[in-house]
């Protein structure tokens, strides 16, 4: 059986990699090269930045309360489109996406009425669903949507006890499909912004309606938890009545006193909807939810602690209207410092409890639009917002089309890849930055031991056309001593950025089956590997980094353990643009102390040689091999940073 080459080490680098400011020991600093030490010694050449973590000093918890993503319509769940989309967030690893919040799921229900009772068809649903948690993700459920448009008045009182019924017949269904200890780790929250026209029922209708809501989940099980009210307006009057009712009104159904809460849920984003490449304001989101979360402690202290959550925290309003700056790393690297500034400016600095956060990336869309994945094919993409009215009729002809489309990772996927990396002890860091001035910053963790720390640096300003590089003096204090194995993992222009090919190309739709290539193996970040060995000071490093960009460091003390075999290699036939035949292959990474990366090998026929197909070393358990056609036999390789090797079993296909 072949073996590929020494996978993610010794590469030589690329000429985009060079102009990207040096080789790979000059990125990873282990022994700067000539041309950088040379730089280093210039007159002019800018002092680095010093960034000291400190390894033996946990400092908090960092867990991932960034890994949820959304988007609309829910019909979208039964297309092959968004089953790749999921595909590939499923396979990020550590859960590193884990709740996915979707408009408009219960218009997948029909209804039918009879004598005295509404009669409910789940089918479409329960597919939807299902292709959510088939790939190890879960809904951050919004009770939004309306069963073949059968309610039409929530100030009637039995169109409020039939939505009760239908909320609990719901929920009792997914308990008994899904488990109940997997439904009670989900989120239940109200309709999508009851502040603009996606409610058409008044404000008293929407107060029953989540009166309605909290009756019906209570009644199969009051663990379930429950929110709102995923309003669009800062302080709206929507948001403040619905926290008066939650606090002091009473349950129209239930006579109690109060609606219990769970959390609190708003959407900021860090500009206005506009077709110019305004430049968002990341910190304007947190300005004006710490309004949102002093009315609450003025005016609801029984409220203040509950977990408060942006779930559409996103740097510009209207995914739809087309901007260019979403295809690259300045997007990845504004996604990242919007995630630090939550933990340093809500989380540590105003103590409130932001356990989720959430962007609405996960939109089918092209390289312009705010998506995961640069979609191309025929279907035609809608903005389906508060105009959005599903038609059953036209979802059943669209999926019995079963259009062919291709998909390619936007940097937007590839930091949440990245992020999943990290651990979530926050390690102490000595240095003096300052992130929301100059760009750079850092999020600095270990995976459990002191000898497994992963660091995330960004470089992210607040203008849309900034350039620049900065150079950084990582050091890791306080390791325990020995070889330790370094990872470079790099987004920037120069690295995980397809837009750039295409645009070189000018815009090729389709793109050939050669580009599509080109453009997958540019797509993903690049890993640079090396051994050093670490004294009673420590380990450093010399890095430069790009504006904009984000750069993860791992650095594993050498065992010599091997990842556990990866299982679950399945691969799935995808109706792709091209001659080629498209298949998606994707495993259950097996469990290992620290980072690991994979690569798929294919051989061709019943006895041809096992190949590297798999451009680069991959964060994630999913693969696309669009190959010449011929079926064949795969395995996937999982490799430790120290390149210790596991196989999984291999699969014909
Ligand atoms: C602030 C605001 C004003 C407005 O007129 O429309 C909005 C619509 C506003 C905020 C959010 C909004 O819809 C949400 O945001 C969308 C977007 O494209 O930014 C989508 O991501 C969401 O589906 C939608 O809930």
């Amino acid at each position: 059986m072949a073996r590929p080459e020494d996978l993610g080490r010794g590469r030589s680098i690329s000429r985009r990699q060079a102009l990207a400011g040096g080789g790979v020991a000059a990125l990873a600093g282990a022994a700067p090269s000539p041309a950088a030490a040379e730089a280093a010694t210039q007159p002019c050449a800018p002092p680095s930045t010093r960034i000291a973590v400190r390894a033996d000093l946990v400092v908090g918890s960092l867990p991932k309360f960034w890994r949820c993503t959304g988007f609309t319509p829910a019909e979208l769940l039964l297309f092959p489109e968004m089953r790749q989309t999921l595909s590939f967030l499923g396979a990020i690893p550590n859960r590193g996406i884990e709740f996915v919040r979707v408009h408009f799921l219960l218009d997948l229900i029909e209804a039918t009425r009879l004598a005295g009772r509404i009669a409910y068809e789940w089918a479409l649903l329960d597919q939807a669903l299902d292709s959510l948690l088939e790939r190890g993700l879960r809904p951050f459920f919004e009770l939004m949507g309306n069963p073949s448009g059968v309610f039409d008045d929530f100030e009637d009182l039995d169109q409020l006890r039939a939505w009760r019924d239908l909320i609990a017949e719901l929920t009792s269904r997914c308990a008994a499909r899904y488990g109940r200890a997997e439904v009670r780790e989900w989120w239940f929250e109200t309709w999508n912004e009851p502040d603009l026209p996606f409610w058409r029922w008044g404000e008293r209708g929407f107060l029953n309606y989540v009166d309605a809501c909290r009756a019906g989940l209570d009644r199969v099980d009051p663990s379930l938890r429950f929110g709102g009210p995923g309003t669009a307006v800062t302080l709206s009057p929507a948001f403040r009545a619905f926290l008066d009712h939650c606090d002091s009104g009473t349950n129209l159904l239930t006579g109690e006193a109060g609606v219990r809460l769970d959390f609190i849920s708003v959407h900021e984003k860090a500009s206005r909807e506009h077709e110019a490449d305004l430049t968002p304001d990341p910190l304007s989101v947190i300005e004006r939810e710490r309004r949102a979360v002093d009315h609450i402690r003025a005016r609801h202290p029984r409220l203040a602690g509950l977990p408060f959550i942006n779930n559409e925290c996103d740097p510009e309003v209207g995914w739809l209207v087309p901007h260019t700056y979403r295809a690259l790393p300045y997007y990845a690297a504004l996604m990242a410092k919007m995630i630090d500034q939550r933990r340093r400016l809500m989380i540590e600095g105003a103590g409130v409890d932001c356990p989720l956060m959430s962007n609405d990336n996960g939109f089918i869309g092209r390289f312009p639009h705010r998506s995961h994945l640069a979609y191309f094919g025929g279907r035609r993409i809608a903005r389906a917002q508060a105009e959005h009215r599903t038609d059953l009729t036209a979802v059943r002809a669209g999926r019995a089309a079963n259009l062919p489309f291709e998909l390619v990772k936007k940097p937007a996927l590839v930091v949440t890849e990245m992020l999943a990396l990290l651990g979530i002890g926050r390690c102490a860091v000595e240095a003096a930055l300052d992130p929301d001035q100059d760009g750079l910053g850092v999020l600095a963790t270990r995976a459990g031991a002191a000898e497994r720390i992963a660091i995330l640096l960004y470089n992210s300003r607040d203008h849309i056309r900034a350039s620049g590089e900065r150079r950084v003096s990582l050091s890791f204090a306080g390791l325990p001593g020995g070889a330790y194995s370094i990872a470079i993992v790099r987004l920037d222009d120069a690295n995980g950025c397809a837009f750039n090919l295409w645009d070189a190309w000018q815009a090729p739709d389709p793109p050939s089956a050669e580009q599509l290539d080109l453009m997958r193996r540019a797509a993903e970040a690049t890993l640079a590997i090396e051994e050093r060995s670490a004294t009673a000071a420590g380990l450093s490093l010399e890095l430069t980094v790009l504006l904009p960009s984000v750069t993860l460091v791992l650095a594993e003390k050498a065992s010599g353990a091997a990842p556990n075999p990866p299982t679950g290699l399945r691969a799935e036939p995808q109706r792709g643009l091209t001659a080629r035949e498209t298949m998606l292959l994707t495993w259950r990474p097996g469990a290992h102390a620290g980072a690991q990366f994979f690569e798929v090998l294919f051989a061709r026929g019943a006895g041809g040689p096992f190949e590297r197909v798999s451009p680069a070393p991959l964060i994630s358990a999913a693969f696309l091999h669009a190959r010449e056609p011929g079926s064949g036999r795969y395995f996937v390789e999982a490799r430790s940073l120290g390149g210790a090797t596991a196989h999984s079993a291999p699969i014909e296909a």
